[in-house]
């Protein structure tokens, strides 16, 4: 089989986001590990509704992205999101786990890094999540580095997120991002978000106070040939952010727990998730949704700032 033909069988677009991109339209990629293991059921799938509801009311096609059966796809039916909700064992895939994921024919839920693959390969530019992953505290000698950040580096997509979860060290994620050339754009905030809070007490490199600058940006970026990404930074609405404090707590709690517990690898993310819903008593998972929501409702945005951009 040629790679066109391997293309058409392993990408499948959902009708609606590929009549959207035909016609140059907006389109967000949502990813689907946020489901699968980012939080509970049913509350992940009702969150997942809900972000594409968020995006259909700016304008633009949520196109949730994930693997079933061994193929990739780009736009997901009421059916399929709640397949990848409600069944407890669809393995976790990032680009090292792609290619097996694929020839096996499993299901597979994407991260950051394999849903900014999905989508470029669609044709798809901006994604919304809620944090992406990065350099883990203790790198220096676990080597926990997440590949969102090699993918960040070479995958044209615009990933807005509310920063990174203090799970990590997110001094050591901003250098590596500063490496690989990825821009980190301030929506309307000097600080860099960390998930839970509004401010890291780190800063981005620069602020947009409109859309439309980060969309030109784009634009330029791209048509220029360089590569990579861009990590658009979207604090928590102030109304649902979380005690900074409290939550500092937790983490470290979370993150003594996992290492004593023997956690590794790609089980560590959703371990200290999960142990955070449980110790907040659900409130850090209710952030989680808002912040979610609030970066699906900019990412549309941006979506349409974009297509009216390249449009042009
Ligand atoms: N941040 C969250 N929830 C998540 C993740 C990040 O708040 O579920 C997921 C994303 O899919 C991200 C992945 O790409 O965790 C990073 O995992 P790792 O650190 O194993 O690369
Ligand atoms: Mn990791």
């Amino acid at each position: 089989m040629n790679e066109r033909s391997i293309l058409k069988e392993r990408v499948r677009i959902a009708p609606e986001a590929e009549e959207a991109l035909a016609g140059g339209r907006a389109v967000v990629a949502l990813e689907s590990t946020i489901i699968s293991h980012g939080m509970p059921y049913p509350e992940n799938v009702e969150s997942a509704r809900t972000c594409e509801r968020i995006i259909r009311d700016e304008g633009a096609v949520p196109a949730t992205v994930a693997i079933i059966g061994g193929i990739i796809r780009v736009g997901l039916g009421e059916e399929e999101l709640e397949h990848m909700g409600r069944d407890s064992g669809i393995r976790k895939v990032s680009r090292r786990d792609l290619p097996m994921t694929l020839a096996k024919g499993l299901d597979g839920a994407t991260t950051v890094a394999t849903t900014m693959i999905g989508a470029s390969l669609a044709g798809v530019h901006v994604f919304a999540t809620g944090g992406i992953g990065g350099v883990h505290r203790g790198a220096s000698q676990t080597f926990d580095v997440s590949a969102d950040l090699t993918e960040l580096a070479r995958t044209p997509v615009a990933v807005v997120c509310a920063g990174a979860k203090s799970i990590l060290d997110i001094g050591l994620t901003l250098e590596v991002l500063e490496t690989y050339g990825v821009p980190v754009v301030g929506y309307r905030t000097d600080a860099f978000p960390a998930f839970y809070v509004r401010d890291s007490g780190f800063r981005v490199d620069v602020r947009a106070e409109d859309l439309r600058e980060i969309a030109r940006a784009l634009r330029l970026k791209w048509s220029l040939g360089l590569e990579g990404g861009m990590v658009v930074a979207n604090p928590i609405p102030e109304e649902d952010e979380m005690n900074p404090a409290l939550i500092a707590r937790g983490i470290d709690e979370a993150v003594e727990t996992a290492t004593a517990r023997g956690v590794r690898g790609k089980e560590i993310t959703p371990f200290i998730l999960a142990y955070l819903h449980k110790a907040t008593g659900g409130s850090s998972l209710h952030a989680n949704k808002q912040l979610v929501y609030n970066n699906a409702r900019v990412a549309a945005q941006l979506a349409v700032a974009y297509a009216e951009e390249a449009g042009e």
